[in-house]
């Protein structure tokens, strides 16, 4: 492992979110969101699965928790389900769904594990999505009021607090290219979602630094390296206009107070004036998602003009096949610290694969160990050429729903059965285990 020396309070940390692994999602109260809808729609999901079950880790969040402690990870980053704390998105509060997460962090607490609570992953309120969801400029307050319920409930006990997680994956597949709910194609109800999204940020940002004493306060950003597939000059513009999209349609208005060029044009009409200070609020620290490079082609047909460009077939990939370039990601980190100057979280990174247990019960899951140790190694340059990065969390804890594919990509540290629910934990959350404790001794403050 080629880490560079990391601080001892250096975080080590798994990542999951509420809709990919709860289940029960009609129990207790909890009210449905667009994915529980879409869910039920013909085609919205590749093997047809839905998130109902998933990993039940509604019920079996103490055998998840103690899991993790096994690990030796400090850090859990979940995300709270809106529709359990408020079924209608809005007006009447579900006790029983803040109870839940009253549960959840007091047992993360007790096994010495720090809670780090996303407000939203993605499972918006059907109720609010009836209202036109991100496409209302009410959004910004729906969620404001939202993080001012989960903050003064929860904020005597969590001060790691995200806001959104990957506003560019679920805006662009939710409203442009309908890979996601709520599944709209249309580039006025993107644009006003985009603006929206980044209104609420900020909105939230606001709630947080005022209701949580000592909140340490991020918002987490995919970014990946955008190529014009097949290096052709005729798939250049749809990689730049993507780049802004996918890249820095968020950041970018959220930490320099402003949008990139092509996208600032098309959003005007939908900025009003003061907007852009509303949105740009003082954060703590940048969260980033990452995976491998993307592709992007030409492709008139479509929302923007672009479409996703296929990966070049001698590109090596991992497990479900995306592309795994390292340097790129040691890449994205430098270049994250030249822009925003601000400490980093890798708060997600992993590969999936179809995992399944051999004959003696054991999941031997080589290529995701493959995956990380390469990744942590990038990760190790990019902090020796000066990145402040402060902290890793592998995606994922358990094998969960995985969105538009489903129960059938795997990319969890911990392989679920989903028939029977029995957790097993792989090769590779042994060897995440073993490198932390490696780390652990390696950094300890002297005696
Ligand atoms: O499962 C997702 C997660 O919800 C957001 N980031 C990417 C993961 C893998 O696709």
């Amino acid at each position: 492992m080629a880490l560079p020396q990391i601080p001892h309070d250096f975080v080590w940390g798994a990542s999951t979110s509420a809709y990919q692994i709860e289940g029960a999602v009609a129990e207790d109260g909890r009210g449905p969101s667009i994915w529980d809808t879409r869910c039920r729609m013909k085609g919205g999901v590749g093997d047809g699965t839905t998130g109902d079950v998933a990993c039940d880790h509604y019920h079996r969040y103490p055998e998840d928790i103690a899991l993790m402690k096994e690990m030796g990870v400090s850090a859990y980053r979940f995300s709270v389900a809106w529709p359990r704390l408020l079924p209608r998105g809005r007006g009447a509060i579900n006790q029983a769904g803040l109870d839940f997460y009253d549960r959840l962090i007091d047992r993360l607490l007790e096994a010495g594990i720090e809670p780090w609570l996303t407000l939203y992953h993605w499972d918006l309120p059907q109720a609010l999505d009836d209202l036109g969801g991100w496409t209302s400029r009410d959004a910004a307050g729906w969620f404001a009021d939202y993080a001012c319920l989960a903050a003064r409930r929860y904020g005597d006990r969590v001060k790691r607090w995200i806001t959104f997680n990957e506003f560019s994956v679920f805006t662009l597949f939710g409203y442009a290219i309908n890979w996601a709910a709520p599944g709209v194609t249309d580039r006025v109800s993107h644009l006003r979602a985009i603006h929206h999204v980044n209104l609420a940020h900020g909105a939230g940002v606001d709630v947080l630094r005022g209701l949580v004493p000592g909140a340490s306060i991020g918002a987490i950003h995919n970014r990946q390296i955008v190529l014009p597939e097949g290096g052709k000059p005729e798939n250049q513009a749809a990689a730049d206009l993507l780049n802004e999209h996918w890249n820095l349609a968020f950041p970018d208005p959220q930490l320099l107070g402003h949008y990139p060029p092509q996208i600032a044009r098309a959003i005007e009409p939908y900025v009003q004036a003061g907007d852009m200070a509303r949105i740009c609020r003082p954060i703590d620290w940048f969260g980033l998602n990452h995976y491998g490079p993307i592709f992007a082609r030409a492709d008139a047909d479509t929302t923007w003009g672009f479409t996703w460009g296929e990966t070049p077939e001698d590109a090596p990939t991992y497990g479900v096949g995306w592309p795994v370039f390292p340097d790129m990601f040691r890449d994205e980190l430098l270049a994250i610290s030249r822009r925003y100057r601000m400490p980093i979280y890798v708060t997600e990174n992993g590969c999936g694969g179809d995992d399944q247990p051999d004959a003696a019960g054991q999941v031997n899951d080589e290529h995701r160990i493959n995956f990380f140790k390469v990744y942590t190694d990038a990760m190790g340059e990019a902090m020796r050429a000066g990145a402040d990065v402060r902290g890793y969390f592998v995606w994922c804890l358990l094998d969960n729903f995985e969105w538009g594919s489903g129960l059938s990509q795997r990319f969890g540290l911990v392989h679920v059965d989903y028939q029977t629910q029995k957790r097993t934990p792989k090769a590779s959350a042994r060897w995440y285990a073993e490198l932390i404790r490696s780390v652990r001794r390696s950094s300890a403050p002297a005696a």
